[in-house]
């Protein structure tokens, strides 16, 4: 019988520009989850690790990221561990795997399987490596390993690359087509896959991946796994165990705007309120639905909260319908010709852009009669060179709207 722990996709080093602000944070989870799932190694009792590549987000990853792998790593000796280099940290001439700051450090339970020659990690284990050498390929990974000469009839055949399976629509032809039937050909009794995010079990029950150790950002809600494997005999079905692994979570919460503000902002806080931890969560909210534009002062205070309440938040207004002439424009406008006359040279830019404003309001339009555009060749001069773009136009008008209240109330 063998035990072992199944990992990959750790990349450490990533840059989470996305969430520039907390960047930092999200980095040093990624280290500290993998610590810990060293130690449930140590736990749990395995007779090795096996790290299915990318491990590293780069080849160019700081050294300080390198040591702090390299540390991670040895929370789990004497217990050895073996690292595939995957497409994200492949074995090329400016390898990581090749560099000192890393290789120096590296602690001796740990191994880089650098080429296919088959590897006993343990008597009665045979390991069939298939490490990468480039970012893409069309080639298909597990045809590298290469059998043992001589093999005990006994010995349990595990496979260890790094690709995508060959499901359709979920995989391209340059980015290491895995074969669906690979363990099965190759009679391998597990194949322990890395590169999906995902926790995947194949239906022949042997070819899996373990998914990334702590998901890489909102899109990656599956992941935040790994494997913990069983074989007991050769030819036997490997009992495997999905671990949750994550510290951080990245959460997406959609939010119609529609309605009362108190209690659409009620709803957002209520939902923020069953976070398990608060500290550890990102979460991106999706607004939807139609809003005045100069009526989401709410949306600011929400904003606030959300901020003091989670580690980072983002709010999302691509799918938000706002109406560029809000209400409050509306009335402060309805008897103030000098202002109707700016929302109306507004309008006119904002037609010259392409994104005429639609729902002017009928008043405002009788108001100017048949009179001309307020376009004329100079302005359209600045327009180019100030590169005015139609979000620039609502941006006027809602700040038009702060400024009349502010001086016609
Ligand atoms: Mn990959």
């Amino acid at each position: 019988m063998v035990s072992f722990l199944h990992t990959a996709d750790w990349q450490i080093g990533m840059k989470a520009s996305r969430v520039a602000d907390v960047a930092e944070h999200v980095r040093k989870a990624r280290i500290d989850t993998a610590k810990r799932l060293m130690r449930m190694a140590s736990q749990l009792q395995v007779d090795f690790v096996l790290i299915a590549g990318d491990l590293f987000e780069n080849n160019l990853v700081h050294n300080e990221a390198a040591h702090r792998v390299a540390e991670a790593l040895s929370a789990c000796s004497p217990i050895p561990v073996y690292v595939l280099p995957g497409n994200h940290d492949p074995l090329t001439a400016d390898s990581i795997y090749s560099r000192s700051a890393f290789t120096d450090y590296l602690p001796s339970n740990v191994h880089i399987l650098r080429t296919s020659e088959p590897v006993v990690p343990v008597p009665g284990v045979v390991l069939l490596p298939a490490p990468v050498m480039s970012k893409e390929s069309y080639n298909d990974p597990t045809e590298q390993f290469r059998m043992p000469s001589e093999i005990g009839e006994d010995s349990i055949l595990i496979g260890i690359a790094h690709g995508s399976l060959r499901i359709p629509g979920k995989f391209q032809d340059n980015d290491f087509p895995i074969a669906l039937d690979a363990a099965q050909r190759l009679g391998l009794d597990y194949l322990a896959l890395g590169h999906w995010h995902s926790f995947y079990v194949h239906n022949d029950m042997r070819t899996v991946y373990a998914g990334t150790h702590e998901p890489t950002g909102f899109d990656d809600q599956c992941s935040a796994s790994a494997a913990h494997v069983t074989i007991k005999a050769r030819g036997s079905s490997p009992d495997i165990e999905r671990l949750d692994t994550g510290t951080l979570s990245w959460q997406t919460l959609e939010l119609n705007v529609a309605g009362d503000p108190d209690q659409v902002v009620a709803r957002v806080k209520h939902e923020v309120d069953k976070v398990q931890d608060p500290s550890e969560t990102l979460l991106r909210l999706v607004l939807k639905g139609h809003a005045e534009s100069d009526d989401l002062r709410w949306l600011e205070e929400l904003e606030e909260w959300l901020r003091i309440h989670l580690l980072y938040i983002e709010i999302d207004k691509c799918r938000l319908i706002t109406r560029p002439v809000g209400k409050r424009l509306r009335r402060l406008a309805a008897d103030n010709p000098f202002l109707q006359s700016i929302i109306l040279d507004l309008a006119d830019i904002a037609c010259s852009l392409g994104q005429p404003i639609e729902d002017l309001p009928e008043d405002l339009i009788s108001a100017r009669g048949s009179g001309s555009s307020v376009i004329d060749d100079s302005l359209q001069d600045s327009l180019d060179r100030w590169e005015i773009k139609a979000d620039d136009v609502e941006e006027a008008l809602r700040t038009l709207a702060s400024i009349a209240e502010e001086v016609l109330s």
